[in-house]
């Protein structure tokens, strides 16, 4: 392919400015000089006629009756709840207009310091509660819904979940995203348009994960807004010819669009509505006429197909070399277009912008910063990396080796060749470190092998002003594993931890209004103060020992069950009884968060169960053991898993003699949504990876905000969150992460067999082998992980696995002190807030300042 257009052009805006006007009567004023006045004190730049708040239920009525005439072209007469979810969103979305125009316009004119969280994920959940929630204006909307005939809670159950992303780093995103804004923090987040979010997961009969896609914009999604006249060029393919200046020019290949989707992102309490700016591909021209007049559509479309295909689907466990360069270069596109509208000289780009690299998928914007300034800003080598190293900061969200993501280098200098270049003259490393071969080796951005690789975390260290871990735990080992050398490099302080923490607003108020209300009623506090100071839920430790609060308490949480109960025997048809303690392990499938040890252990206690007479049957605690999450579609592994629960369910659940004390289900398509009905309803949860291999977790938060216990072992921010609600309210096991390697150096160099190591676990994985839960041979591959290798240590944690679980039986038959762990650790848990982790960003980081917007 070749090209005309001009190298200089690319990244640069497509459309030249436009002639604007302000529309008469709708001042900003002028003084003499045609400067822009604006009213002192008040930055009122809205006239009379500009809207406003829908503030009262008749505004709310008659805006929702206008979208559905004219925004739905529809009647009202004959709308369904769809339309009515619809015509409540696009209501809502033009109150979230106001403040997101007064926020914008409130940034562009003081000129703060901007963050930029970058991130390949956003998972957001659903939108229209939480625009409600944040806008002060949810029983107005119940109210206005209520008297047009609907009611708010089945419309709510109409929106689709926004899915863009795949676990706990996306969700974390959305998290901090809400965060910001809340905490009126100039922070916009910049990701991917996906067509289709994560895949939709189907149980086939055998007990197999399906995939399915996820259509989520099948229906017009209300809360983005389209920008068609925002977009950028991005190149991929072609050649870069060096200069002798160290320049370079980069031609020819492929050029592709990128389009701004804006999503707003309101503030709890406040008016800063933030920006979620997602980028969409398209073909830079409609197809190529020169292939559609010889004759060849298909050839003609093909190029155009492959710029759509960029955005279309997210992937299941890793994203592409391409969506990644693309969403990175249209995002710093955009961020130095806005910088440079303020004027400033580039030199002070980093006074004006942070950019926050979720994981290494942002990385490369690293190099495609030091390609604008060097072949685009004409700066030199160490001007440029001066400006990189101040911009970006990274974020690391795991150690394990597997995961790390490293690019073959052929690839990427056949996609990016001027950023290959880049990449290769970034060799900071070696004047200090002369002769240490090893040394240098270790720390290469490029791996040896075949084919050689570029090792992303490495340049995302490199490139950064400070590197963080998301738990004390995980930053330690980033520490002294991953980025050992780096430390010694380039000194301690440049690397540091800031535990993960996860939105209140969503994660206790509204998932379970019922107990939100119940601390509002007990604190005294108008929740508008204690949702954002989350320290001031210490005041329900005076309540512990008051017994009407104690059964108010219990009271909530089994409403809970009773709607998790209801749902489940809505959508899947099953009866779960509530009378019984609810264990929960919801997350993604992976061998090192260890659902296969959860299943043992519910099998051991399926057999122990068994074992026993009906007298002391009647003793045993009564246990519903809930599971969902999705696997990876080609983790062979991870579906096996998934597999051996759905069809241990099926026996257990079907056993007459122990059903009554033990039920266990698979809920299929986890999701945000789903996780908002099951946190609050569950008793005890799950967070059991093998020490040292799970980063932060942050599920683990979420219930035990919502009066849930732990089991667990010493891994992640497990550890922080015992650290504040106390170790007698954890049920902690397993061995810890010093232990680790020397267990697995004695797996591989002096195996004991497991029927010596572990009786119990034997016996179990044998009774699988036998077929007591349908045929066993399926089940070989995923017992021999345990049995021979057992990477993630099963053998060496089971037994002291059981024993905790015991604990937590007992425990909970002593209702009254189960109930009271269950509220001092709600109580102690405000350190979890992600209020306080992105003010921790915008202050150790950033140096971000709170800009609020003025009030009118
Ligand atoms: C992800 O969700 C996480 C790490 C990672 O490398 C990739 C993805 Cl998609 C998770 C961690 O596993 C989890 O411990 C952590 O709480 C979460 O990121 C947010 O930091």
């Amino acid at each position: 392919m070749t090209s005309t257009i001009d190298p200089k052009t690319i990244g640069k805006p497509q459309h030249p400015r436009r002639h604007v006007r302000t529309l008469t009567g709708y001042l900003p004023e002028t003084d003499a000089s045609g400067k822009e006045k604006w009213p002192k004190g008040e930055e009122k730049v809205w006239k009379a006629g500009m809207r406003g708040l829908d503030k009262d239920v008749p505004d709310i009525t008659k805006s929702f009756v206008n979208h559905v005439q004219t925004s739905l072209a529809r009647q009202p007469y004959n709308l369904d709840e769809l339309g009515a979810y619809q015509a409540a969103a696009l209501s809502v979305r033009d109150n979230l207009l106001v403040n997101w125009n007064e926020t914008q316009l409130n940034y562009t004119r003081k000129t703060p310091k901007r963050a930029y969280y970058l991130s390949l994920e956003f998972l957001m959940g659903r939108t229209l509660d939480n625009a409600l929630l944040n806008l002060g204006l949810k029983d107005q909307y119940n109210d206005g819904v209520q008297q047009l005939g609907f009611n708010m809670e089945d419309i709510l159950e109409k929106e689709r979940d926004a899915a863009l992303g795949n676990g706990g780093l996306g969700r974390l995103a959305a998290c901090y995203l809400d965060s910001s804004a809340s905490q009126e923090l100039p922070v916009w987040g910049y990701g991917l348009r996906y067509q289709y979010g994560i895949f939709q997961q189907l149980i086939s009969p055998e007990g197999n994960q399906l995939e399915a896609p996820d259509p989520w914009l099948e229906h017009q999604n209300p809360w983005e807004l389209p920008r068609l006249d925002v977009s950028y060029e991005v190149r991929f393919y072609g050649h870069s010819e060096r200069g002798n200046d160290g320049r370079a020019v980069w031609t020819g290949g492929q050029e592709v669009l990128a389009i701004a989707y804006d999503v707003m992102i309101p503030g709890y309490g406040t008016k800063t509505t933030n920006n979620l700016r997602l980028w969409e591909s398209k073909p830079k021209r409609g197809f190529d006429l020169n292939s559609f007049n010889a004759g060849n559509y298909e050839g003609a479309v093909e190029s155009s197909n492959s710029a759509a295909a960029i955005t279309s689907v997210l992937y299941p466990n890793d994203h592409t070399l391409k969506q990644q360069y693309f969403w990175t270069a249209a995002s710093l596109a955009d961020i130095l277009r806005r910088f440079k509208n303020t004027g400033k000289p580039i030199t002070e780009f980093p006074d004006y912008a942070a950019i926050q690299l979720n994981d290494t998928h942002p990385t490369l914007a690293i190099p495609e910063l030091m390609r604008i300034l060097l072949d685009e800003e004409e700066l030199s080598w160490n001007q440029a990396w001066q400006i990189v190293t101040n911009t970006f900061f990274y974020t690391n969200h795991t150690v394990l080796p597997e995961a790390l993501e490293k690019w073959p280098v052929p690839l990427v200098e056949h996609v990016l060749p001027r950023h290959l270049q880049i990449i290769y003259d970034i060799v900071t490393v070696e004047k200090k470190f002369p002769g240490d071969r090893d040394r240098l080796g270790r720390m290469s951005l490029i791996e040896e092998g075949f084919p050689k690789q570029v090792r992303m975390a490495h340049l995302a260290c490199i490139g950064s002003r400070k590197v963080n871990g998301v738990a004390e735990l995980h930053s330690d080992l980033v520490k002294t594993t991953i980025l050992k050398d780096f430390v010694e490099f380039e000194g301690v302080s440049k690397f540091g931890n800031v535990t993960n923490g996860v939105t209140p607003r969503r994660w206790l108020d509204q998932c379970n209004p019922q107990l939100s209300d119940l601390i509002t009623k007990t604190l005294k506090i108008d929740k508008g103060v204690w949702l954002k100071d989350f320290t001031k839920l210490e005041g329900l430790l005076q309540f512990t020992e008051d017994k009407e609060f104690r059964e108010k308490w219990a009271a909530v949480k089994q409403s809970n069950k009773e709607r998790l109960a209801k749902y489940v025997q809505s959508t899947l048809g099953f009866t779960v009884r509530t009378d019984a303690m609810f264990d929960v392990q919801i997350k993604r499938l992976h061998e090192y968060k260890r659902q296969t040890l959860n299943i043992l252990g519910v099998i051991h206690r399926y057999l122990t169960l068994k074992n026993m007479s009906a007298a002391e049957r009647k003793k045993a605690n009564r246990k519903v053991v809930i599971f969902a999450g999705k696997a990876a579609p080609a983790y062979y592994i991870a579906k096996l898993t998934i597999r051996l629960i759905v069809n241990v369910a099926r026996i257990i659940n079907d056993d007459p003699e122990t059903k009554e004390y033990l039920q266990l289900y698979f809920l299929p398509d986890y999701s945000v949504s789903l996780a908002e009905i099951l946190i609050p309803a569950s008793d005890i949860s799950q967070h059991i990876s093998t020490a040292g291999t799970e980063a932060s977790g942050t599920s683990n938060m979420k219930f035990c905000i919502n009066g849930g216990l732990l089991v667990g072992t010493v891994d992640g921010a497990n550890i922080e969150i015992a650290e504040e609600v106390g170790e007698s309210n954890v049920f902690f096991f397993g061995h810890l992460t010093p232990a680790v390697e020397d267990l697995r150096y004695q797996h591989t160099y002096h195996p004991i067999p497991i029927e010596q190591k572990c009786p119990a676990l034997a016996h179990v994985l044998n009774e699988v082998s036998a077929g007591r839960f349908g045929d066993g041979h399926v089940y070989e591959p995923l017992l021999n992980t345990v049995r021979q290798g057992d990477y993630y240590l099963l053998t060496d944690d089971f037994d002291s696995y059981i024993a905790s679980l015991a604990m937590v039986d007992e425990a909970y038959l002593d209702r009254d002190e189960w109930i009271k762990k269950s509220i001092r650790t709600t109580a102690k848990m405000g350190k979890f807030s992600s209020d306080r982790a992105i003010l921790e960003y915008a202050e150790s980081y950033w140096n971000l300042e709170q800009t609020p917007v003025p009030s009118s």
